[in-house]
C-alpha cells in the first residue's frame, strides 16, 4: 500500500514537472538562517565606516529567495554580544505581528515557518523599537517568491539585479532625527552611495551589465526610512512594472513609477538591439539621486556573462 501510495506521488510530481516545464515546481523547504550582527561597515567607495545594525554582516541582508508553494524555515539569531534587541518582519509573510515578528533578545533565538502565498519582491526588516534605527543602520534585505513558471506577460529575463534603496543617517543613534527625517547626507545602493557609478564617483568599480537587446530585470525595494522613490532609467523605458513583483499586476511602457516605503517592484527593460547604450537607474528625486542614488546599466556586446546571474544578482 505504502508503496502504491509512493507510485502515485512520483507520477504526480512528474506530471506537474512536464505540465510546467521546470523542475523548480516541486515544491521544497528552503532553510534561512539570520543573525543579528551589530557591527562596523563600509558604506561608499572609498572605505567609509559606519556603526551599522544588520542581519549577517552586510548592508542589505542576505538575498532570500524561493518559489511559490515552498516552505521558508526560518532561524533568527541574536547573540548574546549584542546590546539590543531585533527581530524579522518578512512582508511575504502572513502571520502573528505579536509572535513570529517579536523582538528577540541578545543571547536568545527564534525559530518559525510559513508558506508564502503571493509571488513578488519583498521587503524585510527588523522591527524592533524604534524601528528606524533599527532599519536606517542597515536591518533590512529583499525577498524574492517566484512564480511557478513563466507566462508571455511575465517572461524569462536574460538577466535579473537586485537594488535596494536606503537612506543615510551619518548620525547613526539619533532615532528621533531619523523619524523626522533630519539629517539625512546620502543615498545607499545595496548599502553604498554610488555604488555602481563610477560616473559620479571615480571610486566605484562596479556597474550593471547586459547584452544589446537583453531582457534585465530589476527586483526593487525601497528600504528608505520616509522618502517614496522616483524609480526611472535614464536613456530607457520600463517595458513593464510588476507592482509588488506580482505577474497578474502588470503595466507597460512606464517612464517613472512610484515606489512607495518598504514597497517593492519589479522592473523589466530591454535596451536597443545592434548599438552600445549605457543607462542610468536613479532615483529621480534629486535629494536620493545627486547624493548616490544613481546605478549605472552598460549594455554591451562583450557584457561579462558571469553578472546579473546566480549569486551574481546582488552585487557586493
Ligand atoms: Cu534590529
Amino acid at each position: 500500500m505504502r508503496l502504491f501510495k509512493i507510485s502515485i506521488t512520483s507520477c504526480a510530481i512528474i506530471a506537474m514537472m512536464m505540465v510546467v516545464g521546470s523542475p523548480t515546481a516541486i515544491a521544497k523547504t528552503v532553510k534561512v538562517h539570520l543573525t543579528a550582527q551589530e557591527t562596523t561597515v563600509v558604506i561608499d567607495n572609498k572605505g567609509t565606516k559606519y556603526a551599522a545594525w544588520t542581519y549577517n554582516g552586510t548592508i542589505p541582508g542576505p538575498l532570500v529567495r524561493a518559489t511559490i508553494g515552498d516552505t521558508i524555515d526560518f532561524t533568527l539569531t541574536n547573540p548574546k554580544t549584542n546590546k539590543n534587541s531585533h527581530s524579522i518582519d518578512f512582508h511575504a509573510a502572513q502571520v502573528d505581528v505579536l509572535k513570529e515578528f517579536a523582538p528577540v533578545k541578545p543571547g536568545h533565538s527564534k525559530h518559525f515557518k510559513f508558506v508564502p502565498h503571493y509571488p513578488g519582491v519583498f521587503m524585510y526588516h527588523c522591527g524592533s523599537s524604534p524601528m528606524a534605527e533599527h532599519i536606517a543602520r542597515g536591518m533590512y534585505g529583499t525577498i524574492i517568491i517566484d512564480p511557478k513558471h513563466y507566462t508571455k506577460a511575465f517572461p524569462k529575463p536574460d538577466r535579473e539585479y537586485v537594488l535596494e534603496e536606503g537612506q543615510y543617517f551619518p548620525n547613526a543613534t539619533d532615532a528621533k532625527a531619523m523619524i523626522e527625517n533630519r539629517g539625512w547626507t546620502a543615498s545607499l545602493i545595496n548599502g553604498k552611495i554610488f555604488h555602481y557609478d563610477p560616473v559620479h564617483d571615480p571610486n566605484a568599480t562596479e556597474v550593471l551589465m547586459s547584452k544589446p537587446g537583453e531582457l534585465v530585470r530589476i527586483f526593487f525595494v525601497n528600504a528608505n526610512i520616509n522618502m517614496p522613490v522616483a524609480f526611472h532609467p535614464i536613456a530607457g523605458i520600463w517595458a513593464r512594472v510588476y507592482p509588488s513583483g506580482n505577474p497578474k499586476n502588470v503595466m507597460y511602457g512606464i517612464q517613472t513609477y512610484n515606489v512607495a516605503v518598504a514597497e517593492g517592484d519589479i522592473f523589466d527593460i530591454r535596451s536597443p538591439k545592434g548599438r552600445v547604450t549605457n543607462n542610468a537607474i536613479v532615483d529621480h528625486t534629486m535629494s536620493a539621486a545627486l547624493r548616490g542614488a544613481i546605478t549605472i546599466l552598460m549594455n554591451r556586446p562583450d557584457a561579462d556573462p558571469k553578472l546579473g546571474r546566480g549569486k551574481y544578482i546582488l552585487l557586493r
